[in-house]
């Protein structure tokens, strides 16, 4: 499937309408606000949270050969996401690497940090993407909070954070926004019109900089934050203050014959590429489309697509759509080009998609190796189901249906590249067995049974032959079936792990020369081959 149909169906499900519930002329009120919040190089902030001393200090963390992430003196110092350890370690020699591998210790950070925004948005309307993304959508909040606004004594406003308990909440200024604006703004209109959408704006600006704050004084973690009326607008503006910083996309949202809408002045000065929505691919068809060069390399902003001559939904449909590219795909990008998305909050996505192990070797190649090894990851695999996926109560919260193990074979020396080797994953699938959800017995007794009673029979059934050498194990269960009272909005997410894994594993992609990257089709990062690993692991939680 093309990456970039994948990424179109994350955005905007059927929209029409920059962030709105009804009709283009539907009232201000009636737009959703939405708050985005993403932590501020997460990795490296569990550990400076475990030890303050490391903040100073410029802090790598590693996976494999690759710095997944590095604190912001790190950043200054020259260092940046998805380089190899060994480029870090000559552009910074007196780096701190800690090793990120196991991410119990980020989960849980993040499961913290989630738990604690849920709690304040009225309703849980908070949906996590990946381990450090968070949209809110607080529209009842802020609705409620303008109507308790006294429009006389602004300065001195109380915002109510509980409808039954009048003292909870705080103080706050609302004759001014919280943090940065797009554009830039010094003060709010002398006498404002407390239901416009700018009022509710400033309002929820306060919101995002209370919750931001807790999150640092409780727990620890900056966050950077957006405030609009989408998921793609908060995302978008929330990263021009990075990091510990938040923005607020001001109004008008909706342009005039005489002036463009703010939304639109701030995606056109974009480079199409930095869309949440457009991948690579899909930005080369536009370049290719624009500059009428194959392998165009030039910039094209937002504005150069949405103003070139025939640029509409039809046009679009034709550059963009073909085999593997998404329905309505041109509709869908001429939405994005505008601002416009829909989609909404999915909530309580704390559980994952799927829950994978996996382990790299330089040599596997007995069974009984093999057998220890399966044990080993097998023992990860249940703790790791017991953390994610029993509440409180001791109740499973959701059951995975579906035991996966996938190897990867090393080939003989010489017979083939280290490109296409990396996507020689094979793998089998069988039927969960139901002992594994006894939480009443040891988790080694489990593992030990797992791997008895089924892994070893899918490992002979993938591995027929005497003889093979491995590189890699992965045990993963999949096919989650939640709990009744759990949310049910996975089915997204869980197309889309499915999608990452296809395109990591098995993609023709690999044997596409000269290819330096690949986007992810989960957050459209760009990823150097040499992370994609380290990069899936990120994402497999
Ligand atoms: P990001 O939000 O991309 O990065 P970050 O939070 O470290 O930095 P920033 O301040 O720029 O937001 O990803 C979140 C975490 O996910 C990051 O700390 C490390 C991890 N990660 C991986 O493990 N592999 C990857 O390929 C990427 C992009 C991130
Ligand atoms: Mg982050």
């Amino acid at each position: 499937m093309d990456i970039d149909s994948q990424f179109s169906t994350v955005l905007g499900r059927t929209s029409i309408f920059i962030g709105t519930r009804s009709s283009p002329n539907t009232p201000a009120m009636a737009q959703n606000i939405i708050l985005h919040l993403d932590y501020d190089c997460f990795y490296a902030s569990v550990f400076e949270v475990e030890q303050p001393a490391l903040r100073s200090l410029p802090l790598a963390v590693q996976q494999k050969q690759i710095v997944v992430t590095c604190n912001y003196e790190a950043r200054r110092r020259g260092l940046h996401k998805l380089q190899l350890i060994k480029d870090a370690k000559r552009i910074c020699p007196d780096v701190v690497i800690v090793l990120g591998e196991d991410l119990t210790k980020f989960r849980n950070a993040s499961k913290e940090l989630y738990l604690l925004v849920r709690a304040l948005v009225w309703g849980g309307r908070v949906e996590k993407l990946g381990f450090d993304e968070l949209f809110l959508d607080v529209t009842e909040m802020i609705d409620y909070n303008v109507e308790m606004l006294n429009p006389n004594d602004l300065a001195h406003s109380f915002f109510h954070l509980d409808r039954q308990d009048p003292t909870e909440g705080f103080i706050y200024d609302a004759s001014q926004f919280c943090g940065s604006t797009f554009p830039v703004t010094e003060v709010a209109p002398a006498t404002p019109d407390l239901s416009s959408l700018g009022m509710r704006l400033l309002v929820a600006s306060h919101l995002q900089g209370h919750i931001r704050s807790k999150l640092e004084h409780q727990i620890g973690f900056t966050a950077t934050g957006g405030i609009s009326t989408s998921k793609l607008l908060a995302k978008l503006v929330g990263s021009v203050h990075k990091p510990n910083g938040q923005t607020t996309l001001l109004p008008p949202y909706e342009s005039t014959p005489e002036e463009d809408s703010n939304v639109l002045k701030f995606l056109d000065e974009h480079e199409i590429r930095k869309i949440p929505g457009i991948g690579s691919r899909m930005a080369q068809k536009l370049r290719t489309h624009l500059t009428g060069k194959e392998d165009s390399d030039e910039k094209v902003t937002v504005r150069d697509v949405r103003l070139f001559p025939g640029m509409g939904p039809a046009s679009l449909e034709k550059i963009l759509g073909g085999p593997g590219s998404a329905k309505g795909i041109g509709s869908k990008m001429w939405n994005v080009l505008h601002g416009v998305d829909t989609s909404e909050i999915l909530e309580g996505r704390d559980l994952p998609t799927q829950i994978s192990i996996e382990d790299s070797y330089g040599r596997l190649d007995t069974l009984e190796a093999v057998r220890r090894e399966l044990v080993v990851l097998s023992r990860s695999l249940i703790r790791r189901m017991r953390t994610d996926l029993v509440d409180e109560t001791s109740r499973w919260r959701a059951h995975p249906r579906t035991l996966r193990l996938s190897t990867r074979p090393r080939p003989p020396p010489g017979s083939e590249t280290g490109r296409t080797y990396q996507s020689n994953r094979i793998s089998r699938s069988v039927p969960l067995p139901g002992f594994v959800f006894h939480l009443e017995e040891h988790v080694d007794a489990l593992a030990e049974r797992l791997v008895q009673e089924s892994v070893l029979s899918m490992f002979r059934r993938l591995h027929p032959d005497k003889s093979w050498n491995l590189s890699l194990l992965n045990l993963a269960v999949t096919n989650l079936v939640e709990s009744a009272g759990e949310q049910q909005s996975r089915d997204i997410g869980k197309m889309f792990q499915q999608q990452v894994e296809a395109e990591v594993d098995v993609s023709d992609e690999w044997d596409d020369e000269p290819l330096a990257s690949l986007d992810c089709v989960l957050c459209g990062y760009p990823i150097p081959l040499f992370a994609i690993e380290a990069h899936q692991m990120y994402h497999a939680q």
